[in-house]
C-alpha cells in the first residue's frame, strides 16, 4: 500500500538515507562546536533503545502523555472532529495513534516517517485493526520541507505531533515548522501537539540521565552507527554521555564529550578532538503553556484547548487554525 510515495527498499539500509547521514556527519564534525542531528539516533539499535528510554522510571514524558490522552480522549475526539484526514509526523506505531485512530475514526490517515521499514510494520498492522481506513504512508523528514500528496477528503484536517519531538527544534525552527503545518491544514485545520512543560531541574536532569544508563547508551549508539554505516573508528570507552539542563535557554542539551585528544577517522575524513571537546548531539526544549502558544501564534494557530497531567509534567495543545 502506498509503496508510489516510498524511497527506496525494505532491506538493508537506504542508500539515499545513507549518504544524508554522511554529509549530516562530515557537516556536523566540521563545526567549531561538533555537532550531528537527532534524527539519526533511531536506526534499529536506537530505536531499541529509545523504547527502552520510554519505559524509563525517570522517563517521565511518554507515559504522562499517554495518561493524559486516555484520560481525555473525549475531548480531543471532540476537538479534532470525526472523520477527516490524520496527518501523523511518526510512523504510527504507538499505542497513542490507535487511541487516536479509534476515537477520532479519520476517513484518511497519513503517517509520515524517516523509516520505511518503521511506516512499513505500522500500516500492516493498522490495515488490519482499522477496516475501511485509507492509509497513506509517506517516508519524509519533519525538519526538512516536504512534498506531501494531497490530503484527500473534505473533513477537517488534523496534524498529529506527539512525543514533544517539536522540543528537537529551536523556538524559531519550531515556528516555521508551525507554519508549514499550517499550510498544510489549511484555514479549517487543526493541530495537535505534544510538549514537554517546564519544570524543576532535577527532574529533567534524571530524565536524561537515568540510572540505569540507557540514555547513556542511546547517545554513544550515534558513535556506533557512524562506525558501522560510515566506516568510521570511534573508540566509545573514550567518550562519555553528558546531559544538563540549560535554564537560560530552557533546554536539556545532549552531548558526547572526548575524554582525551584523540583523531578519529569517519571514511576518508579525520577529525580531531581535544580533551574535554563535546559533540552537540541533541536539544530538547522545555516550554510552559503560554510560552508554546506565543510560538504557534506567531504560526497563525490559537492555542484552543490544552490538556495537561495533575503533576504538570507534559502538555497536549489543541491548536486551530487563527
Ligand atoms: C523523542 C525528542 C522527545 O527529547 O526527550 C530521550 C529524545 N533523548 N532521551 C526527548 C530523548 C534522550 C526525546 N524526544
Amino acid at each position: 500500500m502506498g509503496r508510489d510515495h516510498r524511497r527506496g527498499g525494505n532491506s538493508g539500509i537506504d542508500p539515499a538515507e545513507l549518504a544524508a547521514f554522511r554529509q549530516d556527519v562530515v557537516a556536523g564534525l566540521s563545526l567549531p562546536q561538533k555537532a550531528l542531528p537527532p534524527k539519526h539516533f533511531y536506526d534499529a539499535a536506537g530505536s531499541r533503545l529509545f523504547e527502552r528510554i520510554c519505559r524509563l522510571p525517570e522517563y517521565y514524558l511518554t507515559r504522562t502523555e499517554l495518561a493524559l490522552t486516555r484520560a481525555h480522549l473525549g475531548a480531543i475526539a471532540r476537538f479534532t472532529g470525526k472523520g477527516g484526514a490524520l496527518l501523523e509526523y511518526g510512523s504510527g506505531e504507538s499505542l497513542k495513534t490507535h487511541l487516536m485512530l479509534r476515537a477520532m475514526r479519520p476517513a484518511v490517515y497519513m503517517p509520515v516517517d524517516i523509516s520505511g521499514d518503521a511506516l512499513d510494520a505500522a500500516v500492516a498492522r493498522l490495515a488490519r485493526e482499522f477496516r475501511g481506513l485509507r492509509i497513506v504512508p509517506v517516508i519524509g523528514d519533519f525538519t526538512r520541507p516536504l512534498d506531501l500528496p494531497p490530503l484527500p477528503g473534505r473533513g477537517r484536517r488534523v496534524v498529529y505531533f506527539p512525543g514533544s519531538t517539536i522540543g528537537n527544534l529551536t523556538p524559531q525552527e519550531a515556528q516555521a515548522f508551525l507554519r508549514t503545518t499550517r499550510g498544510q491544514v489549511g484555514p479549517r485545520g487543526a493541530m495537535l501537539v505534544g510538549v514537554d512543560l517546564k519544570k524543576d531541574a532535577g527532574i529533567l536532569h534524571a530524565a536524561y540521565n537515568d540510572s540505569r544508563g540507557v540514555t547513556a547508551a542511546f547517545n554513544l549508539n550515534l558513535l556506533a552507527r557512524i562506525n558501522r554505516e560510515l566506516g568510521g573508528d570511534f573508540d566509545l570507552r573514550r567518550f562519555s554521555h553528558y546531559a544538563f539542563y540549560n535554564a537560560p535557554l530552557g533546554r536539556i542539551e545532549m552531548h558526547l564529550v572526548s575524554l582525551r585528544d584523540q583523531t578519529v577517522n569517519v571514511g576518508d575524513h579525520r577529525f580531531a578532538f581535544a580533551r574535554g571537546e563535546s559533540i552537540h548531539t541533541e536539544n530538547s526544549y522545555k516550554y510552559s503553556v503560554a510560552e508554546f502558544r506565543a510560538i504557534a501564534a506567531q504560526a497563525d494557530f490559537r492555542g484552543e484547548k490544552v490538556w495537561t497531567d495533575a503533576k504538570g509534567l507534559f502538555a497536549l495543545h489543541g491548536l486551530l487554525a487563527a
